[in-house]
């Protein structure tokens, strides 16, 4: 079948979606006036001009124009675009993160004919079935191998005390910074001021908030992706995917004026502890951002400035034990929408990074804090760093809680290359667009990997 009678084809499978139907039309049209282009393009970097090849291109690039689409639509209704059902699942999203992207709907009856309201959570679930032997098969992913044989990442370890010393010393920690952030755009940091004392508070909090009853943290669930606090399960959208064997407790930090108020009042410390843990927390991000900024040859305060008044969200993620570990994952494999997330763990290790194109795990020293570069840092440095695609695996024996706070400009800001990085030649690789509503793109896509940043991502 030729190009045009297969692209038709495909067109037309999609009657019931009118976005999806638009999208592919576009797309269409797109690429056949850019044939032309699109043939050089394959000659250059020596892909068969074939027409399965340009049909293949077509539908790779469907996901960043579905993607523009849909920011489109929530402009023009104000509201959130309308849901998709597994059915819509175009063939690129299929392809893009085939291990991972394989939809169970959240329905409440398994395949064996029990139900189970899968929002109550698995914190829930593990404790009404203690002996549960095998993993409920709405948390069984397609995954290409087991996610626990991945090797240990040997990430750098930077002594951060190295900033606040003389000329010398702050110029080789500042180097250290920056080519951790282009080699890995992940590392750990030791000597970060942060009393131990604190994270363990932090840490404390959150297992009691997760211990609540279920109606008490039941009042915090809410189906929006941006609400300011936000309690659930599985993964951090509205929308139907797998589900994954994590219960999580999110909300906004800095600046406190905004959210403060609307944090748990249970357990009764947990407003103060952590409001003291998030400032000091966006104090060192504040500090990393500055060395960043320093090894990029920003001006100084450059991505502080940048930020405006800022954006910080903490995420308390709790993996209880799980039958068949191998089977799932506790978190898809996702960058974080920020520029800088620093993350601590309970001393139980689940945290995997990809790294040339590998699963690593990664080794978590306690008291030391995990950073990792967001998508936000790597559309602010024209791409010269990258955002770090990670997951959470579980295991058999042993609860784990992470808490993760991401830093990122405030919600209205655009976001787009600093001009300094932009290159005369190549020009800038990524399209402005406000932090909002680059996360409410990111959280409409179910399958994470880094697919947002492709939408913006502009190909030269
Ligand atoms: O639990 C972890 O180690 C990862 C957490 C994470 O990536 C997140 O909350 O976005």
């Amino acid at each position: 079948m030729s190009t045009l009678a297969s692209a038709i084809k495909w067109i037309k499978k999609d009657r019931v979606d009118p976005i999806l139907k638009k999208a592919r039309s576009i797309a269409l049209c797109a690429f056949v006036s850019h044939i032309w282009k699109a043939r050089n393009a394959f000659i250059f970097d020596g892909t068969p001009f074939t027409e399965e090849a340009i049909f293949h291109k077509i539908q790779k690039h469907i996901n960043k124009i579905i993607a523009f689409l849909l920011l489109d639509a929530q402009k023009t209704i104000g509201q959130n675009p309308p849901p998709r059902s597994s059915t819509h699942l175009t063939m690129a999203e299929k392809e893009s993160s085939p291990s991972e992207t394989s939809l169970i709907s959240n329905k409440e009856e398994t395949p064996n004919g029990n139900t189970f309201d899968f929002k109550k959570g698995v914190k829930n679930r593990f404790e009404t079935s203690p002996h549960m032997k095998k993993l409920p098969p709405e948390f069984v992913l397609q995954l290409e191998r087991n996610p626990l044989s991945a090797t240990l990442a040997e990430i750098p370890v930077i002594d951060l005390s190295g900033l606040n010393c003389p000329s010398e010393i702050r110029t080789s920690t500042v180097k250290a910074i920056s080519s951790a952030c282009e080699l890995w755009g992940f590392f750990m940091i030791t000597n970060h001021g942060i009393k131990m004392s604190l994270i363990e508070e932090m840490l404390g909090v959150a297992q009691e908030f997760f211990d609540l009853n279920l109606s008490e943290k039941m009042k915090y669930a809410s189906e929006d992706v941006m609400s300011p606090v936000r309690y659930g399960t599985s993964l951090n959208t509205s929308k139907k995917h797998n589900l994954h064997w994590r219960d999580y407790f999110r909300h906004y930090g800095h600046p406190f004026q905004h959210s403060f108020h609307l944090w748990p009042v249970n357990p009764p410390k947990y407003r103060n502890v952590a409001k003291e843990y998030l400032e000091e927390i966006w104090q060192l991000a504040m500090k990393l951002g500055g060395a960043i900024s320093e090894g990029l040859g920003l001006e100084n305060g450059y991505i502080e400035k940048s930020m405006g008044e800022g954006l910080q969200i903490l995420a308390a993620n709790y993996y209880p034990p799980c039958p068949e570990p191998d089977k799932t994952l506790g978190l898809a494999a996702h960058s974080d929408h920020g520029g800088l997330t620093i993350l601590m763990q309970n001393g139980v290790d689940g945290l995997q990074i990809k790294h040339n194109g590998e699963w690593f795990s990664v080794q978590h020293v306690p008291g030391t804090f995990l950073v990792n570069i967001g998508d936000y840092l790597e559309i602010l440095s024209n791409g010269k760093y990258k955002s770090v695609e990670h997951r959470a695996t579980v295991n058999a024996q042993k609860t784990r809680i992470s808490v993760a706070v991401g830093h990122g400009p405030e919600l209205k800001s655009p976001i787009k290359p600093a001009s300094p990085l932009v290159d005369e030649r190549e020009g800038i690789h990524y399209r402005p667009i406000t932090y909002q509503d680059y996360i409410r793109l990111q959280q409409s896509i179910t399958t994470r990997g880094k697919n947002a940043l492709q939408a913006v991502l502009i190909n030269k």
